[in-house]
């Protein structure tokens, strides 16, 4: 591996650890659904049910992927829809800035628009060719794999377009709100004036 696919402070561990905080949900495919909401361009919500959201067309990525306990799991091959394609169905307002994702258990991460509809980023539905594992977030996960991991929120649930920045799960416990690895922005204390809501 190239030295320069690692960012500062990251390791490469032995095997893949999977984390999480709190139970792995079950899924319920009937009751399941895929909710975009807030600021959209028409003022209504939008919402895909399991057998939609499994239809729409997918993409293959390979990407590195940074968790900010300091390990790195390397060229990941994820498969699944695009945030184009979610915008495509259900546009965001054109004043809409920032995404927050929100996943089974009310966990969420917020996103600036540019890091949700960035290339490498997707809402993955498999995992090295397979559909992903209940523990890796089945059956959707996003992908922001140029963000520290706590991003790349498991079992998504939805998406809230916003029109102000608003902080997620671990953006309101101490880690940094853009958390790009290569920058090290792990921590809240280091946000530059404009890289965070207050
Ligand atoms: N819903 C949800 N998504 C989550 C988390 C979580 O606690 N809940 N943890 C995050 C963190 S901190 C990391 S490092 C990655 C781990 O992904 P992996 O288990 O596939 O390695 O998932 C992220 N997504
Ligand atoms: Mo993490």
């Amino acid at each position: 591996m190239e030295e320069s696919r690692l960012p500062p402070g990251q390791y490469v561990p032995r095997g893949r650890p999977v984390i999480h905080y709190g139970r792995v949900p079950a899924f319920k495919p009937e009751s399941w659904d895929f909710r975009v909401f807030g600021a959209t361009a028409s003022g209504e919500e939008h919402c895909f049910t399991w057998p939609e959201f499994e239809r729409l067309p997918r993409d293959t990525r390979v990407e590195d992927f940074h968790c900010v306990t300091k390990f790195s799991l390397m060229a990941n091959e994820w498969r699944g829809v695009t945030p184009a394609t979610i915008m495509a169905a259900a546009p965001p307002d054109p004043g809409v800035r920032h995404v927050m994702i929100w996943a089974e258990y009310g966990y969420s991460a917020n996103l600036r628009m540019s890091d949700f509809a960035a290339p490498g980023t997707l809402f993955a539905l498999e995992f090295e060719e397979k559909p992903l594992s209940a523990d890796r977030g089945f059956p959707v996960r996003i992908v922001v794999p140029h963000l520290y991991a706590w991003k790349s929120v498991k079992w998504v649930r939805g998406i809230e377009y916003l029109l102000e920045d608003r902080r997620g799960f671990w953006e309101e416990r101490g880690y940094h709100n853009v958390a790009d690895p290569w920058r090290e922005q792990r921590y809240s204390y280091q946000e530059e004036p404009g890289e965070g809501p207050d």
